[in-house]
């Protein structure tokens, strides 16, 4: 696609930044919150990075008047932060916490107050550990009702000061994190197990999504998800035909069900056959099929590279084969056949590394076209408008003798990113925004407090919280400069 002139941002496009409830706010058990389901497993030895935790993490519970201050004089236009959950219902249901909900109250007013557009998200990872000692949390359908009246108190409360309402952050990450790979809470390795909460969650948000339609009309809710666009590791036709199957298993798997209410076909069918596929309860597709999003939220980070598995199956490998080993004809009652239920992928595709790119410390692909091309494919598809909701580099920063953080090396990455989101507006793709991912330094889930990605630097460690100082490093004031010149100096 040729160019000869770049397109401006539009008018009002929200230069944002974002965060997640857990990972700064700190106040884990203050002014009657309950604990959430982080709150537990970040003690469970082991779990996190020198068993760091978020307990005070960058206390911006306490601190959030200063932090509004930074943000509105970089100029910042839009503030995606999350809600805990379990600070304003601590018990997950039933009584409000007052306190809980001041808190949110003043945040929002305090930002509405420097002319900056609260983005808000209803869900990042931290359901209340009530509900997942009562009924195994996402695990039970009680929690659709839970979480829309948890929901509907936030709707009703803040519908005439919050426009941008995000339903679930990254669903395909928390589910394959806690469900499949024993990384965050509730710390399973089941995948029967994922694919059934995962179809919950699905509804859960669906039901949201309704009740939101009717009680914020003005307003507009998307879910945020975790895009990686894949890519085929040749033009090898059994590589494309496993690169179809990826994109499909990794994205359209959520996807599909958020803007149309369907599982993908190819998918579904691999999963019944394993015995791993979600229980559709009637009425489940009509409910998810009636809560269209108005826009979609897209965190990037990187893509993935994918190519046909050459693992061996066993002689005659195909369909019939497998389904030898089940007991059952109902699909719903088949036994997973277990190493394979387990790795559903396995006979559609495999992952490698991408030779073209670069990786961060931390083994992230570094891949700034993949964000246009992520764009690009969901406009397509979905046709909805876009906001990306985060987008980020996770480094080591120093902080010089000077106090100062010269982070040319996160310049450069943004920098990079929002060419390619500039050239995709020019495309044709409709976006409202650009978040990135963080606004001040905080608490990396797995990583602790040295994997940093803010534009504002935290003087604290894993160790010592120190005097939790601010200290702007040098992207924060180039971000300032592309937020003055809605981002023509980048
Ligand atoms: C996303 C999450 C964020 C944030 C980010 C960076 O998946 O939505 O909450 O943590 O990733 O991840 P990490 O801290 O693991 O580098």
């Amino acid at each position: 696609m040729y160019h000869e002139k770049l397109e401006k941002f539009p008018q009002n496009f929200l230069w944002g930044a974002a965060s997640a409830a857990y990972q700064i706010e700190g106040g884990w058990n203050s002014d009657g919150k309950g604990p959430s389901i982080w709150d537990q497993f970040t003690k469970i030895p082991g779990k996190t990075f020198q068993g760091t935790n978020g307990d005070i993490a960058v206390d911006h519970y306490n601190r959030y008047k200063e932090d509004v201050k930074l943000m509105a004089d970089m100029g910042l236009k839009a503030y995606r932060f999350s809600l805990a959950w379990s600070r304003i219902l601590p018990d997950g249901s039933g009584e409000i916490n007052e306190k809980g909900l001041a808190f949110y109250e003043n945040l929002i007013n305090e930002l509405i107050k420097h002319n900056i557009e609260p983005v808000l998200t209803l869900y990042h990872w931290d359901i209340p550990q009530a509900l997942q000692d009562r009924y195994n949390g996402w695990e039970s359908r009680q929690v659709i009702d839970d979480f829309d009246n948890y929901a509907r108190i936030l709707f009703k409360r803040f519908k005439d000061k919050v426009k941008y309402w995000v339903s679930f952050n990254e669903q395909n990450v928390f589910t394959a994190l806690g469900y499949r790979w024993e990384a965050h809470p509730p710390n399973l390795s089941d995948v029967k197990k994922m694919f059934e909460a995962n179809h919950i969650i699905n509804l859960a948000n669906a039901k949201a999504i309704n009740s939101f339609h009717e009680l914020v009309p003005d307003g507009l809710i998307g879910p945020s998800f975790g895009y990686g666009p894949m890519y085929s590791f040749n033009c090898e036709p059994e590589n494309v035909l496993a690169t179809l199957n990826g994109e499909e298993f990794q994205n359209h798997w959520w996807l599909d069900v958020y803007v149309n209410g369907k599982y993908p076909k190819a998918t579904f069918k691999q999963l019944v056959k394993l015995g791993v596929a979600p229980t559709v309860e009637e009425g489940d597709l009509q409910l998810l099929q009636s809560a269209k999003p108005d826009f979609l939220g897209v965190n990037y980070y990187h893509g993935g590279t994918v190519r046909a598995n050459e693992i061996e199956f066993p002689s005659g490998d195909n369909d019939a084969g497998l389904e030898k080993s089940f007991e059952a004809t109902d699909p719903y009652l088949m036994k997973p056949k277990e190493e394979q239920a387990q790795t559903p992928e396995k006979r559609m595709f495999s992952n490698v590394s991408n030779p073209f790119l670069e990786k961060t410390k931390w083994g992230w692909e570094i891949d700034p076209v993949g964000i246009r091309i992520a764009l690009r494919r969901l406009q397509n598809r979905y046709d909805l408008p876009m906001m990306i909701t985060e987008n980020g580099l996770g480094a080591f920063d120093d902080l010089t003798n000077e106090r100062t953080i010269e982070d040319d090396y996160r310049i450069e990455y943004l920098r990079g990113h929002i060419i390619e989101i500039q050239k995709a507006i020019t495309d044709g793709v409709d976006l409202i925004g650009y978040c990135a991912w963080s606004f001040t330094d905080l608490l990396s889930w797995l990583n602790g407090y040295q994997k940093r990605y803010g534009f504002v630097y935290i003087d604290r460690d894993e160790k010592d919280e120190k005097a939790l100082e601010r200290i702007p490093k040098k992207s924060y004031f180039w971000y300032k400069s592309v937020i003055a010149t809605n981002g023509q100096n980048l």
